[in-house]
């Protein structure tokens, strides 16, 4: 039987930062208290994390850079809603965000993960954010839970 390497939801001691945009905060706000809820659930301590504030998903990716070369946390979470005929540049933002966030975990130790809804509107947003199709803040919080074990293991 070959052995399986994975990580657990274990989250008891672990520092985690978040990112989020105001940009779309109806959106980042729902994320955010999804991210947060999960985090808390998986034993993380409320003290032990920490929301960064930035002005919309371009810049979430910079901090997130930084943040996870200071050593003080053992994941990092981004999170944006980037919607669709807002502004033409919706791509730019799109793009960006994914690009800088993927470079921002090639170059850390500890993980780097990707919680930026990009929909066509406010609606299907909304609909990812806590209502028909789950909390994608949540579920980015659940891969930095297993992540950070999976980080932690002799194996690596
Ligand atoms: N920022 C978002 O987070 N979501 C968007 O939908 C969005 N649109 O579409 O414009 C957006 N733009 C702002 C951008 O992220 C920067 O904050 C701004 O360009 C200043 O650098």
């Amino acid at each position: 039987m070959a052995r399986i390497i994975e990580g657990k939801l274990a989250g008891s001691g672990k520092r985690v930062a978040l990112v989020a945009s105001r940009f779309n905060e109806l959106v980042t706000g729902r994320l955010t208290e999804g991210a947060v809820d999960c985090l808390q659930r998986h034993g993380v301590g409320e003290n032990d994390i920490s929301i960064f504030k930035v002005p919309g998903s371009f810049e979430i990716s910079p901090l997130c850079r930084k943040l996870a070369g200071s050593g003080k946390y053992d994941s990092v979470i981004a999170l944006g809603a980037v919607i669709r005929g807002d502004t033409p540049h919706f791509d730019y933002v799109a793009t960006e965000v994914a690009k800088g966030v993927a470079q921002a975990a090639f170059e850390s130790k500890i993980p780097v993960v990707f919680g930026v809804l990009t929909t066509d509107s406010l609606e299907q947003a909304l609909e990812r954010a806590g209502a028909k199709s789950g909390n994608k803040g949540a579920e980015a919080a659940m891969a930095a839970l297993e992540m950070m074990d999976l980080y932690s293991s002799n194996d690596l």
